[in-house]
């Protein structure tokens, strides 16, 4: 261990030695113009940041270092490297043995310092010459990578010297999350989103440190998720959607190529298979779930409530023990959600009676149960967890039953509800979501009582009744996820609408330049980028 630390010290020193030799070589002094740190566009919003006014010249004799045998590190430099491209076409070098043309490091280091006080946090320490970035672990250098993307300026400044520079700001930054669940959810059962589709959506979302993907998989229009034990699932079930589309499904390797992509982002994937409402699409497939002795019909509407699993049949839980099985071995993730809303046609103790067994069965393959806020009033462990989304008193039974609960509330966090009356898609239930009012609320203090100890996060879910393909999902998601994902990383003495609304502004480069068909909501001063013409058709 001790000779490790000493290896590694003498490898960062070899390295600052061969720079500051090769600076010494090439003598090229560069004023820099001041840069302010403090002011920079991150979302979220860091812990601490700290100026020091210069800048490091980001150009292509900047080399990518990272610590040896510190598992993870060298994919998230390569993944930096990735992006780098992408953003300036420079290609630069990851952990390199030529020296010789060596400018400037940026060194993505593993380090044990208490100064770091979570596994997804880091340090970011930036000077002329480097850019050290410390974590604890490579999770913790991902979500500090996303900040050295964030502050790499859209343009290069090719005026200081002959070469394309993207000027960094100096400075040192202290970050951590405020919690650790920051997640949205997809329905894919509503509408069906291809396996593309979700991966890009990834990619967003990594960028501003989420690190939760959850899927909802199964509804009363669709079922989403091959069970090699049950084809008709898909084959018959899958075939449907809201609208009467055409339906679709992942195959299990599809599912895996999602969950791999996410993981590659420090995203964990959380299953949902909707029960014992919401299950329309399966007994389509395999009548005797519902144990009225009837055949439903293929559902393409958007009423919720009207269907139901028999709730005393064993072979109905022989059932749910094989999708659980088979969705849990391909899940990495320590989460299963299995749904519980709006069962209006089960009857209160068979409601019960259902979740506590479903509860047994998830933990029998290895996962946490997580459920919508009506699972509460059954018999389950404390290790599952309460998705509170419309009902307050079932969010304060969770805590006194000592459940976790994360925070979902329709009112603010619901992403498919409209901005404004005139908003071309979403639903209106919860009320008008407009930016404003998706960002400006404070998680520890929504609902009386739940406090920081009880709350494992903050989720915001985008229900796909009104918007059928990636463009339409990402009107309804952007920008608003990008404030949740600042809701629940940053503390609330560092969120302020005046000062996120300039941030968010600012965005419009990288969004533009992902082709995102954000909403240009008026509330917010867009600014303009080279790639603006592709914001045109956003309406
Ligand atoms: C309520 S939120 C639902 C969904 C709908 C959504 C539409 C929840 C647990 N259930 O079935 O899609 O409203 O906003």
């Amino acid at each position: 261990m001790k000779q490790s630390i000493l290896l590694k010290s003498l490898f960062v020193l070899g390295l600052f030695s061969a720079l500051l030799a090769c600076q010494q070589q090439k003598k090229e002094v560069i004023n820099f113009p001041a840069t302010d740190l403090s002011s920079e566009n991150l979302i979220p919003k860091p812990s601490k940041i700290t100026p020091t006014n210069s800048a490091f010249g980001l150009d292509k004799n900047t080399s990518i270092h990272t610590s040896e045998n510190a598992s993870g590190f060298s994919e998230v430099g390569q993944f930096l490297a990735e992006k780098i491209k992408w953003h300036t076409n420079l290609d630069i070098p990851v952990n390199t043995t030529e020296t010789p043309t060596l400018e400037r490091i940026i060194f993505i280091n593993q380090s044990d310092s208490t100064v770091i006080s979570s596994k997804e946090g880091y340090d970011l320490y930036i000077t002329q010459d480097s850019i050290i970035l410390n974590a604890k672990t490579a999770e913790g250098a991902f979500r500090g990578v996303q900040t050295i993307r964030q502050i790499i300026p859209e343009m290069s400044n090719d005026t200081l010297t002959e070469n394309k520079m993207w000027l960094i700001p100096t400075g040192k930054i202290t970050d951590s999350p405020n919690f650790e669940y920051r997640g949205s959810m997809l329905d894919v059962a509503r509408h069906f989103f291809s396996v593309e589709d979700v991966k890009k959506y990834i990619d967003i979302l990594a960028y501003y440190k989420i690190n939760t993907l959850h899927l909802h998989l199964t509804d009363d229009q669709g079922w989403r998720i091959e069970i090699k034990s049950w084809p008709k699932l898909t084959e018959v079930g899958g075939r449907s959607e809201v609208g009467g589309g055409e339906g679709g499904f992942y195959t299990q390797e599809d599912y895996k190529e999602i969950v791999a992509y996410a993981a590659k982002h420090y995203i964990t994937i959380v299953p949902e298979v909707d029960m014992p409402g919401h299950t329309n699409a399966a007994s389509v497939a395999y009548p005797f779930l519902n144990g009225n002795g009837k055949t439903p019909k293929i559902y393409t509407g958007t009423q919720v409530g009207f269907s139901t699993f028999d709730t005393r049949k064993d072979t109905v839980y022989a059932f749910i023990d094989d999708v659980v099985r088979e969705i849990s071995a391909i899940t990495p993730g320590p989460y299963f959600h299995a749904g519980g809303d709006e069962s209006h046609v089960t009857k209160k103790k068979d409601f019960i009676y259902f979740v506590s067994k479903i509860d047994k069965i998830v933990k029998k393959h290895g996962k946490r149960m997580i459920g919508w806020d009506e699972i509460v009033h059954a018999d389950i462990d404390t290790s599952a967890i309460a998705q509170f989304w419309a009902n307050e008193k079932n969010a304060k039974l969770a805590i006194e039953k000592g459940l976790k609960v994360i925070l979902s509330p329709g009112k603010k966090a619901y992403l498919d509800m409209k901005y404004d009356t005139l908003s071309k898609h979403g639903l209106d239930w919860a009320g008008l979501i407009p930016v404003d009012t998706g960002y400006v609320w404070t998680p520890e203090r929504y609902v009386e009582g739940i406090s920081k100890e009880h709350i494992l996060g903050v989720e915001a879910p985008l229900w796909s009744e009104t918007i059928s393909n990636i463009d339409e999902l990402e009107y309804l998601a952007f920008p608003r996820m990008i404030g949740y994902s600042e809701l629940s990383w940053s503390t609330e003495e560092n969120r302020d609408w005046e000062n996120y609304k300039v941030r968010l502004g600012n965005q419009a480069p990288y969004l533009d330049k992902m082709n995102v068909k954000y909403y240009p909501s008026p509330l917010i001063e867009w600014k303009k980028s080279k790639y603006t013409y592709k914001a045109i058709d956003k309406d």
